[in-house]
């Protein structure tokens, strides 16, 4: 039961039902919510239309990082809606420029045994200060500023146990590639990761970040490093010692399940095109021309990773042929190389210094040329993501990085810096960061809240209503496809689409774009005929990757109202439920064979089903086959999908209540 653990103790002490069960269903208390401006406007419209007068957590904070590029008015109408959401309703806001979320989450507001949900995936970063991180939809997020909780099924905890010491050259970053390469992108489905041993002790509040980060890869719930005098040094660094308290494992800690890495015998890792668990040694792959080197994201970006690259850089040059760039993943990390005049080493060594902001990693500037070789410090690598279709995106460490933009090819940073005599440097905690503060709005006092007035530009379109579950589905087969599936795929992102997430109507029209380019025809033509729906059939893992809730809610305005798969991705599930479509999986897998784009297809008896706890049918009148299908739904997602989905749910429960 895992029990004595640092994740079991603050869902404990936030449990508000259920029991801590692995598989039970569970709502906790969140204390924090942070959301950022591609999830946020969706967020706030939802939590604008759940009547709420302040945001009910001890803390929100709305971050504004990713919708940078600001070609049209599009953006900026953005932003000047979340400013003044953030103005209304009691919520930090961060402006733009002033760092990516998690990232300047970490540094001015994460804190040790409490609770943060975030509408975004690698909310979990905040997990390395030793809190539990959890991302989510941005309904959820909304239901949470609102003070309902947040319901989850109770995760298994994996023990990951660090023994020995990292080798020079060897980083964070390998830590989590070695565990994405042993368990794979759906390897932590259902499971928080805790780390503990020998191994955490060499680690510091940004390593430890890097690995819980990117956790979100393995599909984990979260990831968690105890709160130890490491977090303590790092957050009287920030300024905020009386943030710390102490949060370890008992002696007799049981975990679900423990993993073991033994931290001597990693070497430099690299995970190859298009998944961040296609990892090997950076050796095996020595010599590929490199055209673009970036380092930035979430993941990889603090003032530890920044400082070592430009330590590296110092008095060197990047390759001619290769283009190299910085995205420094806060203000705090930009002002802390600026004074360390670390900046400079950049500069001179020919970088390209880019804006505090996700960027790059969300497809929003600095795409690779055609069928180039990119080597990014990011955590994901799907095909396409970077803007640039048949781009090869590899990730690795800052160091890997640096080493591949001064060879111009994949090189192990220890051969690199052996040639050219580089040492290996321990990046020291500083006494006091710059805090870099000056690019947040607080939030106004309640009354003086009250009569502020929400702007609302012409990208701003109110959200679509929807109707409840009907007795019976019938509809078409619109889609097919394989595993893994992405919601970069459903719902892409990048310059073109990203601008448009405040308008359900207009991003609608690129669900699966890349994917198959009639995906929208097709399902328009089958939603507008009355009493039709939409049914996609999937593989496994269905819908990985990102929290955008887009990627169910466009659909559902496409007339998508079942999805078929082997398997889900948390997330995704979670927000196929919230906006009414149901996650349905294949009682024997191989039942994904039978089925054709365009089969006729009858599920009867769905809510009376669900109600009572029963297999679902699907029937393929085209063929005449009748498929056994099951489902992975607590009784409160059962009665959201009767009612249409959360925002209804919530609706109906508030007039219940008056
Ligand atoms: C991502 O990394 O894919 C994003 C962009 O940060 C998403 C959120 C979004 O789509 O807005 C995520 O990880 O949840
Ligand atoms: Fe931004 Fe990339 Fe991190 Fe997503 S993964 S929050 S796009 S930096």
């Amino acid at each position: 039961m895992a029990k004595g653990t640092v994740a079991y103790k603050i869902l404990k002490e936030h449990l508000v039902s259920g029991k801590l069960i692995p598989g039970e269903e569970i709502a906790i208390r969140i204390d924090q919510t942070l959301t950022q401006d591609a999830t946020g406007t969706m967020a706030y419209l939802q939590f604008e239309a759940m009547g709420v007068d302040r945001v009910k957590t001890e803390l929100s904070v709305s971050y504004i990082d990713h919708n940078m590029l600001q070609t049209d008015f599009k953006n900026p109408d953005d932003h000047k809606y979340l400013m003044s959401i953030a103005k209304r309703y009691g919520i930090w806001l961060s402006k733009p420029g002033n760092g990516i979320c998690h990232q300047v989450h970490v540094e001015r507001f994460a804190k040790p045994g409490k609770t943060l949900l975030g509408s975004d995936s690698h909310t979990p970063t905040s997990g390395g200060v030793g809190m539990i991180a959890i991302g989510a939809g941005g309904l959820d997020v909304a239901a949470a500023m609102a003070g309902e909780p947040f319901y989850l099924k109770m995760p298994k905890i994996v023990g990951v146990k660090l023994t020995g010491k990292l080798p020079p050259w060897v980083t964070a970053k390998d830590i989590i590639l070695e565990l994405l390469r042993r368990l794979t992108v759906k390897g932590g489905v259902g499971k928080i990761f805790e780390y503990f041993g020998e191994g955490i002790k060499e680690l510091s509040v940004p390593e430890r970040a890097t690995i819980t980060n990117m956790g979100a890869e393995l599909g984990a719930t979260t990831s968690i490093f105890p709160s130890d005098e490491i977090t303590r040094a790092y957050l009287k660094a920030q300024g905020r010692e009386e943030d710390w308290i102490e949060l370890l494992p008992d002696p007799d800690a049981e975990y679900d399940e423990v993993i073991e890495i033994n931290l001597s015998e990693l070497e430099p890792l690299i995970a190859c095109p298009h998944s961040p668990d296609n990892v090997v040694p950076v050796r095996e792959i020595e010599g590929i021309k490199v055209d673009q080197v970036v380092i930035g994201s979430c993941t990889n970006s603090s003032f530890v990773d920044l400082t070592r690259a430009g330590l590296m850089l110092r008095g060197r040059k990047v390759h001619p042929d290769v283009i190299f760039a910085i995205a420094p993943g806060s203000k705090q990390a930009l002002e802390f190389i600026t004074q360390e005049g670390i900046l400079l080493d950049f500069l001179k060594a020919g970088a390209r210094i880019l804006e505090s902001a996700c960027g790059p990693c969300i497809g929003m500037g600095y795409a690779p040329p055609s069928g180039g070789v990119s080597i990014r410090s990011f955590n994901r690598n799907f095909e396409g993501r970077s803007g640039t279709p048949d781009a090869k995106v590899y990730l690795a460490s800052p160091e890997v990085c640096v080493a591949c933009a001064i060879a111009g090819e994949i090189i192990d940073p220890r051969k690199l810096a052996e040639r050219e005599g580089i040492k290996w440097i321990k990046v020291e905690m500083p006494e006091k960061f710059p805090y870099g503060d000056e690019a947040f709005i607080p939030p106004l006092p309640e009354e003086e809240a009250k009569s502020v007035e929400i702007y609302r530009g012409p990208n701003i379109k109110a959200l679509p209503d929807f109707d409840e579950l009907p007795e019976k589905i019938s509809g078409e087969v619109s889609l097919i496809v394989g595993d893994n599936i992405t919601t970069d795929h459903i719902m892409p992102a990048g310059a073109k689409i990203l601008p448009l997430r405040s308008n359900i109507y207009a991003i609608s029209e690129y669900v699966y774009h890349y994917v198959d380019r009639d995906f929208v025809q097709r399902a328009k033509e089958v939603r507008d005929q009355k009493g039709k729906a939409n049914i996609i059939i999937g593989g496994e893992n269905y819908g990985q990757g990102s929290s955008r809730e887009h990627a169910a809610l466009a659909p559902r305005f496409l007339g998508v109202r079942a999805v078929v798969a082997k398997s889900f991705a948390r997330i995704h599930h979670a927000n196929l439920v919230n906006f009414g479509i149901i996650p349905l999986e294949f009682v024997d897998k191989e039942d994904y064979n039978k089925f054709s784009l365009g089969d006729e297809i009858e599920i009867p008896d769905v809510i009376k089903r669900l109600e009572e706890g029963k297999e679902i049918i699907i029937i393929n009148k085209t063929t005449g086959e009748e498929i056994v299908c099951k489902y992975n739904l607590t009784p409160k997602q059962v009665s959201v999908l009767l009612a249409g989905g959360l925002l209804n749910w919530i609706k109906k429960k508030q007039k219940v209540e008056v």
